[in-house]
């Protein structure tokens, strides 16, 4: 395998003003003819990129080429004398969409065809230079059977239509030029719903939304998310769709969670599919989030796309950031802030601390697949909330502004990006930058408190650890904006709120308002709505932990006290310190505050309640330590909780119960996620199958259903099954079975890999259908530490070997997998050593992708 790197970009010698596609979709293979009007710009030979292709014929210029004058490559096709004007090049080649289980490419899914060329996808349908700086005309003639593919679909507008025989036809032209990573092509039998919404400037937009005719009653959610979507972004950004049409296809099998193709998005099922039986009130946030997604790129993504595949962050980390805050405005800015606080702090800072670490526009890459992570979306979209803290929400539209109107129609940089906000702003972000060339996690530690005068003064340093490739010694100090507040601890009140930049390794700030006393009679709220995607520290005693627990104003602040509480009992617990001090008192204390709460926002009440995960908390742990020790420490702290606070938690979900309606309202899905944090806690402590079983029998919505069931799963009971066989045989669609398959590969139960090895011999289960494979695989080696992490190496070896037989269909989920192994440094050297030796096991395999070579190599380094 190749690895690129991101200093090695070179221009392209001949640009691709427009392409024609002819797609004649046959029983088995599909023929693809391509029309290519080149210009030279540097000129030599002409590579294209092709994968799985056969070859039918290929001419320049109407003649058929001569067999020397072109060579055929493993992944590339190389016309050796390409003429010197501008040309045009046809090629017809075949493919098989019915074997392609990579679900990259045109490939099958229930019958149906669909593509997904993000990021090489395209060279597998044609030849063609496969990267986003290669900006072209698109216009597309899909021929195929009418009973069979009822439905044809491409970007833009349709422009003819026609039929013969059993076969019809349609052409479309995309007015706008784009990369080939946007083309898309569906063909199937499909139903769906429309809609309408009339742009700010008077365009007519129609709203089309379909998926397979069983799923047509579920398709109303993403309608509605779309519409509010394009009024937020036209309030918000003054951005406007630009086309007639827009469609939104789901489809059962896909990699991804969606794809943002010019005017026409396909979407996994998950993604788009909400009624209350069967989806979750989490689902219809992810329906919402992602819809949205998917149309903020058509701007930041389509309309300025990325120059190179490096450059990734620049429309993922914008875009995320771009749903982040629409989400916010939709439903609860405190609680969704804290949401995707939570995947920062455990699944970004875990990536941060492992072998894959990367700055969020990364250097290298073997398989782009691999860097569609948590750290170029998530991370990402943090360092575009800090342009928007340090320059304001002002200055931070004006720098959009200018990006958008100095870059429509090209492909560009992060750098150009930065430079937008810079000159938008006339300020000069040249230290900025390392956010993007420097990987791993900072941490900012609050030292000396000083009084002088009556100013109030602290200090803030910074460092950033090793991560590959990059010693901590030869990194240089980040530009972090840190919220911080002081409060007063006799009065409770705050007395002052500052942004402070740092810049330097070291700096001390000044709050001002005037203090009196000794610096120990005021607490320091820092990182104020985690300002920045750093690792805050500072000494905090019990009691100021309690205070800013209760008393910040910050309501990620207030979590983040609580979180540090509760951290505190488990490792105590862990490293066997419980009884000497009193932090599970702390933590019970804690605990109870957040049920007592009565007139607190129950979504917060129930994030209060949730202690950190393993994976949080591993983080906080020096190398070499027992994971399956950590499990245990972490569930007798929760089962402890539980405990002491029964009969609180009995009032409260008794108090909780309602039978209105469905409605995805904050406060029904406040009621319903506290209501069923208590119903989790309570089947903790035990003794509570009866009302669980009865949870699950008067359950209205999946949100409920599922809660029963998950509260059910963790020890095997007679409730267990008689729930489950319930939950599975009246799953109403494929994505409720996904969730059946998920809640038992999660379940922290002693007989869970018994139960997965059943769950993989299972009629329902599939290893060519990526949701209902990770449903169970993924879910395993990812939510159940205790049975993956298992001391006799069993769980290890179930996912090494399921690794290796996986990537012999699909790469990218394969790869994902593999990614499980990662965290082998950090364990005692008994697992660690297992965990190499499934690593080593996975690379020696003959055949192995590049995808899942590629990570297992880097996670070996
Ligand atoms: N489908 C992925 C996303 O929207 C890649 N663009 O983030
Ligand atoms: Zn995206």
């Amino acid at each position: 395998p190749v690895e690129k790197f991101r200093k090695d970009y070179a221009a392209l010698p001949y640009s691709i003003d427009s392409v024609d596609l002819d797609f004649n979709v046959q029983t088995d293979e599909t023929l693809v003819t391509s029309t290519l009007k080149l210009t030279p710009t540097g000129g030599g030979p002409l590579v294209l990129d092709g994968e799985d292709l056969r070859l039918v014929s290929a001419e320049v210029d109407g003649k058929e080429l001569p067999k020397d004058a072109y060579e055929l490559g493993e992944e590339t096709f190389t016309l050796h004398k390409p003429p010197s004007s501008p040309f045009t090049l046809k090629t017809v080649v075949g493919i098989e969409p019915a074997k392609n289980t990579q679900l990259s490419g045109l490939y099958e899914s229930s019958g149906n065809l669909c593509t997904q060329c993000e990021a090489e996808g395209f060279r597998r349908i044609t030849y063609f230079y496969d990267r986003p700086d290669c900006m072209s005309a698109f216009t597309c003639r899909v021929e195929a059977d009418k009973k069979k593919f009822p439905i044809l679909l491409s970007n833009g507008n349709e422009v003819g239509r026609g039929e013969s025989g059993d076969r019809h036809w349609a052409s479309f032209e995309d007015p706008f030029k784009k990369p080939s990573y946007l083309f898309a092509l569906v063909a199937g039998d499909l139903g769906g719903i429309q809609g309408k919404f009339t742009t700010k400037s008077g365009r007519d937009v129609d709203l089309r939304i379909w998926s397979e005719h069983r799923n047509c009653d579920q398709l109303d959610w993403s309608l509605e998310s779309l519409k509010r979507a394009m009024k937020w972004d036209e309030e918000t950004y003054g951005l406007e769709y630009d086309l007639d049409v827009y469609h939104v296809v789901a489809v059962e099998d896909f990699n991804m969670g969606a794809m943002e193709n010019k005017g026409l998005n396909v979407f996994n099922t998950a993604c788009v599919l909400a009624a209350p039986q069967t989806a979750t009130d989490g689902d219809y946030d992810r329906v919402l989030g992602v819809v949205a997604h998917e149309y903020f790129h058509n701007w930041s993504g389509n309309r300025v796309t990325c120059r190179d595949w490096f450059q990734l962050t620049l429309k993922e980390g914008l875009t995320v950031y771009r749903d982040q805050t629409f989400t916010e405005d939709q439903t609860s800015r405190a609680v969704k802030r804290i949401d995707d606080v939570r995947v920062m702090r455990s699944a970004q800072f875990a990536q941060d601390a492992g072998p894959m670490a990367h700055p969020i526009r990364p250097e290298s890459y073997v398989a782009m697949d691999n860097f569609y992570t948590v750290t170029v979306y998530n991370k990402g979209a943090e360092v575009i909330r800090m342009y928007a803290t340090l320059l304001g929400w002002p200055g931070f539209r004006k720098g959009m502004d200018l990006y958008f109107q100095r870059h429509d129609g090209t492909a560009v940089t992060c750098d150009d990006f930065r430079s937008a906000m810079a000159d938008a702003n006339s300020v000069d972000l040249t230290q900025f930058e390392r956010w993007y060339t420097q990987a791993g996690t900072p941490t900012v530690t609050l030292s000396d408190k000083k009084i002088d005068g009556e100013t109030f003064s602290l200090t803030l340093s910074q460092s950033c650890a090793d991560t590959p490739n990059q010693p901590a010694s030869e990194k240089q100090p980040f530009h972090i904006p840190v919220s911080c507040a002081l409060f007063d601890k006799k009065t409770g009140k705050k007395v002052d709120e500052q942004l402070f930049e740092l810049r330097e390794a070291s700096q001390t700030f000044s709050f001002s308002g005037t203090v009196t006393g000794s610096p120990d009679d005021y607490v320091v709220s820092l990182l104020r709505g985690f300002s920045a995607p750093v690792t805050a520290k500072q000494e905090l005693t019990q009691d100021e932990l309690l205070f800013l627990a209760s008393n910040d104003d910050d309501s990620l602040n207030r979590w983040d006290a609580a979180q540090q509480i509760y951290t505190r009992a488990i490792l105590d617990e862990f490293t066997g310190d419980a009884g000497k001090g009193d932090s599970l008192d702390a933590a019970v204390a804690t605990f109870r505050a957040a049920l007592n709460d009565k007139s607190g926002d129950p979504s917060l009440r129930a994030l209060n309640l949730a202690v950190p995960g393993f994976s949080e908390l591993g983080l906080k742990l020096d190398d070499g330590f027992d994971p399956v020790k950590l499990c245990e420490a972490l569930s007798s702290v929760k089962k402890a909780l539980a405990r002491a606070c029964s009969t609180e938690l009995k009032e409260v979900y008794a108090s909780l119960y309602s039978d209105a309606p469905y409605d995805v309202e904050a406060a029904s899905v406040g009621r319903r996620r506290l209501r069923n944090a208590c119903l989790a806690n309570l089947a903790r402590a035990g003794g509570f199958e009866q009302q669980s079983v009865k949870h699950y029998e008067d359950a209205q919505c999946m949100t409920d259903q599922l809660a029963a069931a998950v509260a059910l799963a963790g020890e095997a009971t007679k409730e267990r099954e008689e729930v489950l066989g319930k939950f599975y045989e009246s799953a109403g669609n494929e994505l409720v079975v996904n969730k059946w398959f998920a809640l038992q590969a999660s379940a922290d139960a002693d007989d869970a890999l018994e139960t997965v090895k059943k769950l993989v011999a299972h009629e329902a289960f599939s290893r060519t259908n990526p949701n209902r494979y990770r449903a169970v695989v993924n879910t395993f080696a990812g939510a159940n530490p205790r049975a993956f992490h298992a001391a006799d190496g069993s769980g290890y070896a179930f996912i090494r070997d399921e690794v290796i037989q996986t990537d012999k269909t699909n790469n990218q989920v394969a790869a994902r997998l593999c990614g499980s192994f990662g965290t082998w440094k950090k364990y005692d050297a008994k697992r660690g050593g297992l965990m190499k030796a499934c690593l080593e096991e996975i690379v020696k395999t003959e055949g192995l992708s590049k995808d899942t070579f590629e990570i297992a190599t880097r996670s070996l380094k």
